[in-house]
């Protein structure tokens, strides 16, 4: 059959139409990640797959985050045994050598983007999380959004705001979600003596890999750190470009999330 003249009206409508029917799907969400990451980007997709209303917010067009560059630009990530399943489950192809396997960063990013979406994730690129929502009982209720290109272009536009049960702050190093609450609200669990969030210690791959899923929690109600900012909250080292760490922390903080819906009611 041959092809309709085309309408670039028509593709415009489609574009609006399509995204206005998916986003309106997440005003209201069960679990809102922020980061995609490896730690978002697993706990999404196995929180996904419990049939829960997840979202993923990544202020860059790319997901990923810091997956891409591998070592130094070198395209590859290692893991430890520990996160051999986790991965392998999705199919992420692993070298083998001596209890360390080595990944190709492209097909990782590839394969866990992928599968979080097969899982139903809806991912969210170009959109910043600016803040979050705190309610009744002092819970996190919801992220406050903005275009990344807004916050880039230092633009004065005003947010708008989604309720989530959850939010899961994966934002990396940075701390982003969890440093901006302490920021608002002083005395928060996480907070330290001069009251800001410690941030990562120097790299220090074994004790940082061992305190990470540990360092995995709800340290606000409703608001969990999850994968570097994890670490960076609760003063760990960092660990360079070995990854077991974030996928096992992605898993963990699902677990962490079903707690939280589950004392709080599904959305
Ligand atoms: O940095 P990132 O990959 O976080 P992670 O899952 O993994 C850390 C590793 O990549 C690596 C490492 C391994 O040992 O240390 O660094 O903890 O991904 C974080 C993502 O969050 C996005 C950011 O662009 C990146 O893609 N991000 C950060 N802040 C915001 C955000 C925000 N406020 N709103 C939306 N996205």
């Amino acid at each position: 059959m041959a092809n309709k003249p085309l309408s670039e009206a028509r593709i415009t409508s489609l574009i609006v139409e399509s995204f206005a029917r998916d986003f309106g799907e997440v005003i209201e969400m069960d679990v809102a990640i922020v980061g995609a990451g490896p730690a978002g980007l697993t706990a999404a997709r196995l929180l996904a797959g419990d049939g829960l209303n997840v979202s993923v917010f990544e202020r860059k067009l790319s997901v990923g985050g810091g997956i891409w560059g591998g070592g130094m630009l070198f395209p590859r990530i290692v893991v430890q045994e520990t996160a051999r399943e986790i991965m392998e489950e999705i199919g992420i192809r692993l070298e083998a050598h001596d209890g360390y396997y080595v990944a190709d960063s492209v097909e990782t990013v590839a394969k866990c983007t992928s599968a979080a979406i097969d899982a139903g994730v809806k991912i969210w690129v170009g959109v910043s999380v600016e803040d979050v929502m705190i309610r009744e009982n002092d819970e996190v209720c919801g992220v406050v959004i903005n275009w990344g290109a807004v916050e880039y272009a230092g633009l004065h536009v005003d947010p708008l705001a989604l309720s989530a049960k959850c939010v899961i702050d994966a934002t990396g190093h940075a701390a982003e979600i969890a440093r901006g609450v302490l920021r608002k609200i002083p005395g928060a669990k996480f907070s330290t003596e001069d009251g800001g969030v410690p941030g990562e210690r120097p790299m220090h791959a074994e004790i940082g890999e061992g305190a990470l899923v540990g360092n995995t929690q709800e340290v606000y109600p409703g608001l969990v750190v999850a994968g570097m900012a994890a670490n960076a909250v609760f003063a760990s080292p960092r660990m360079g470009p070995i990854f077991g760490g974030m996928f096992l922390s992605g898993c963990r903080a699902a677990e962490v999330a079903r707690d939280i819906i589950a004392r709080r009611g599904s959305a």
